[in-house]
């Protein structure tokens, strides 16, 4: 292959590595603030529109998406949650999660919060560079600049701040000094094997599922869009099974003694995703930032990857306005200090969660039985369920 050429720099203020949630949210606030930006993308649009992860707002992140102008179809397609729902044991368990505050949970999928984000940058005619792979950066503590390839061409992006939101894979955290030896991992032994069906989320048999075969979960994207989790070996194989023993296995899984089935249809979309906790707790080098997964990952259990994504993007859009409207870096020098306050208390129950539900190779039936008691807890003690209900809502935003 022949080398790319240098023929193009383009300026900005700020430069977004990513058209994530985090990246696309964070241009969005940094736009009603007047403060230009570019994202750089290094998947197609239609790629990133067509991502299906994950689809549990807090009312935090619900009310944040309404703020910026984003949450007129998230606020008609929605489905709202007042109760949570648990299976274990031939136990049925459902809980109000709707706290004295009134705030309560809202299911709408990550592809459609993109495209919303997406639609709306478009509209404004704003720059978002898809197929643009980030390579690496320069001088991030002076005058920094982003290197990358678009249709084969070697281009360079000059800014005066990065914002890193380019996921758990992306190159922006390693251009932070010492992230290795400030980074702290928990991989499970386990994968979440996630399906999305033309299929109505069955009304009664919703929920998360303990069973001695494995997690089972069953929700909903919209009234007539299901999506499911098999847990699964880590390294399952997305052909291994067929459309009909997977809901076969859910079946098995969610059977609650009810005679209740979930209600079958085509099968949509198929991922694998390990599940893993991993933490970065330096997320600041000079004028990089970085956010959301990027910076911290979370078993999928708690349904807060995206939530934390938002809890990032909040304070690093006001950190970044402050430094550059006001020259005020004091956000900007406790901006991981910020966010790791919101971080590891939400790290932490994911990882609870995921220690709870799953069945571990080699369980034993004490460990069943701890766990039972552990979501016996959650479900049957008014403080078991404040805690599980304060957890799920989501803690308060630091900025
Ligand atoms: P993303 O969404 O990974 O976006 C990063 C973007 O950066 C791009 N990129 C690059 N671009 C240019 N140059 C490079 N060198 C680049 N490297 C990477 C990527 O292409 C991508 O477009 O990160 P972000 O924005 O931080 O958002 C995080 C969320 O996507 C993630 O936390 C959630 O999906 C996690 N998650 C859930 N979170 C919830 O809050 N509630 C849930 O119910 C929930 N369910 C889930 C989930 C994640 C799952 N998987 C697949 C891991 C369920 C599953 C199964």
């Amino acid at each position: 292959m022949e080398t790319p050429v240098s023929t193009e720099d383009i300026r900005t203020r700020v430069g977004i590595v990513g058209a994530g949630p985090a990246g696309l949210l964070l241009a969005r606030m940094l736009q009603l603030n007047g403060i230009d930006s570019v994202i750089l993308e290094r998947r197609s649009r239609a790629y990133v529109l067509s991502r299906v992860r994950a689809g549990v707002l807090e009312k935090g992140t619900v009310d944040t998406l309404m703020q910026v102008g984003a949450g007129a179809r998230l606020q008609r397609e929605g489905i709202r949650h007042e109760t949570f729902q648990l299976r274990f044991n031939g136990e049925y368990h459902r809980i109000p999660m709707v706290d004295e505050n009134g705030r309560y949970l809202t299911t709408y999928g990550q592809a459609r919060i993109v495209e919303d984000l997406i639609t709306l940058r478009e509209a404004d005619a704003l720059p978002i560079h898809f197929e643009a792979q980030v390579d690496r950066f320069e001088d991030v503590t002076g005058n920094p600049s982003i290197h990358f390839t678009e249709g084969g061409v070697a281009k360079t992006l000059r800014c005066d701040f990065i914002a890193g939101c380019d996921g758990f894979k992306g190159v922006s955290r390693a251009h932070i000094p010492g992230t290795a030896e400030a980074s702290y991992l928990r991989e499970y032994p386990f994968a979440w094997f996630g399906i999305l069906a033309d299929a109505p989320p069955h009304a009664e048999l919703r929920g998360f599922c303990h069973s001695r075969r494995g997690l089972a979960v069953a929700s909903a994207r919209s009234a007539k869009i299901s999506r499911q989790y098999l847990q699964v070996p880590p390294d399952f194989a997305i052909g291994s099974m067929t459309d009909e023993q997977i809901w076969d296995e859910l079946d098995r899984r969610m059977d609650d003694g009810s005679g209740n089935r979930l209600n079958r249809g085509p099968i949509l979309e198929k991922s694998v995703a390990r599940l893993r906790g991993f933490v970065c707790t330096t997320m600041q080098y000079g004028k990089l930032c970085i956010a959301g997964d990027a910076a911290h990952i979370v078993p999928p259990s708690g349904a807060k990857g995206l939530n934390s994504a938002v809890g990032d993007v909040r304070v690093l859009a006001e950190t970044i306005t402050r430094y550059l409207q006001k020259g005020d870096a004091q956000l900007l020098d406790n901006y991981s200090q910020t966010c790791l306050q919101r971080i590891w208390p939400t790290v932490h129950w994911s990882c609870q969660m995921s220690d709870a539900l799953h069945m571990f190779p080699g369980q034993s039936e004490f460990d069943t039985q701890m766990q039972y008691a552990t979501l016996r807890s959650w479900m049957t003690t008014a403080l078991g369920q404040q805690r599980f209900r304060e957890a799920m809502l989501g803690l308060p935003y630091p900025v």
